[in-house]
């Protein structure tokens, strides 16, 4: 519905939340698939002092790259240093944000070594990247904060053992990118949907609904760089999808470096992201980069596995910050991956 050309029937994150909820609750009621059906209230809470870190983040590297830029023109003499700290208020803001809503036992973020464990009543664990991709914030290139949600176990009252868990038990999922504008995806274990920050109403507005990744496409984004650390059978898949099918185009290349940036643009054109070992070790991480990313592309009707080819959500952590090796993306993409190692 438009008034004066003005769009009125817009859906906020908040609204669709609720919305979610009525709907699980009237549908499902006794499956228990959901956790927007059992929690009502306390997930909506979740995701609300969510939004606002979001916001307080996506302000705060806004105000960042100007007055790293007016530094870079001779007005204020900007450091390294001062750079640096952007990485750990944004890591401030969201564990001040998980730690007073009072539904967080656990925090595991990248920035801190180890668990945060809160005095709450809460039923929820959260991991998260507060800002992945740090070090493009200079080229003014997007970066964002991933996180993934799981429901502490019965009984619990907040242990390591309430994220040292599957990706399989993980009940929500999503990442913000700060890009041109804020965009959200979000999974509450039933499809994907996107919402993008308009920062005039301060409200997240759906503009993605059950995104669904393309099942192919020719592109794929990798750091080509460690070629010679791989596996060699990794480099020879690589290295075959640059031989073009008769009368066809190679695959296209496309590789930001900064993973929400990049895992975003499979998501919406699909294709293939890939971070394998090098030299024998993977670079990111289980908890709060590859598992959200996996339930997300599996949810958008994508696939994610390691350089075995195991599915990533099947992994189970043994220390918060371990590393895998991950490829995800559009399903049939990473099904030729898994294909091609079982054959060679
Ligand atoms: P970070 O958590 O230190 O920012 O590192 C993670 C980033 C990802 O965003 C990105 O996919 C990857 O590292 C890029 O690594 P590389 O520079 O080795 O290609
Ligand atoms: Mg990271």
């Amino acid at each position: 519905e438009e008034v004066d050309g003005t769009r009125t029937d817009i859906i906020t994150l908040s609204s669709f939340i609720l919305q979610e909820q009525r709907k699980y609750n009237s549908k499902y009621h006794d499956k228990g698939t959901s956790i927007i059906q059992e929690a009502s209230g306390e997930l909506s809470l979740l995701l609300n002092s969510l939004q606002f870190a979001f916001k307080f983040i996506a302000n705060n590297i806004r105000k960042a790259e100007l007055v790293n830029l007016i530094g870079l023109s001779g007005v204020i003499n900007s450091t390294g240093d001062e750079q640096k700290q952007l990485d750990s208020i944004c890591n401030d803001i969201f564990i001040e944000a998980m730690k007073s809503n009072g539904c967080i036992r656990v925090i595991v973020s990248e920035e801190e070594e180890e668990a945060i464990l809160v005095d709450s009543s809460g039923s929820y664990a959260i991991t998260c990247d507060p800002i992945d991709g740090s070090s493009n914030i200079d080229a003014g290139v997007s970066v964002g904060t991933i996180f993934g949600i799981y429901k502490i176990r019965p009984g619990s009252t907040g242990s390591l053992e309430d994220v040292l868990r599957s990706g399989n038990e993980m009940v929500a999922a999503g990442y913000t990118m700060y890009g041109a504008s804020a965009h959200l995806m979000l999974t509450t274990g039933h499809k994907v949907n996107g919402f993008t920050l308009d920062t005039n109403l301060g409200e997240f507005i759906l503009t993605h609904r059950n995104l669904s990744m393309p099942i192919y496409k020719n592109i794929y984004s990798i750091n080509e760089g460690n070629t010679l650390n791989w596996p060699p059978k990794i480099a020879d898949f690589i290295h075959g999808l640059k031989v073009a099918p008769e009368g066809g185009k190679p695959y296209a290349a496309r590789y930001i470096g900064s993973m929400v940036a990049d895992v975003h643009r499979t998501m919406l054109y699909g294709g293939i992201f890939a971070y394998p070992c090098s030299r024998g070790k993977g670079k990111l991480r289980l908890l709060y980069e590859c598992f959200p990313m996996a339930m997300l592309c599996e949810q958008a009707n994508g696939m994610a596995v390691n350089d075995k080819g195991e599915r990533i959500l099947d992994l189970t952590p043994k220390q918060i910050h371990e590393q895998s090796s991950i490829w995800l993306g559009s399903r049939g993409e990473i099904q030729k991956y898994v294909d091609f190692m079982k054959q060679h």
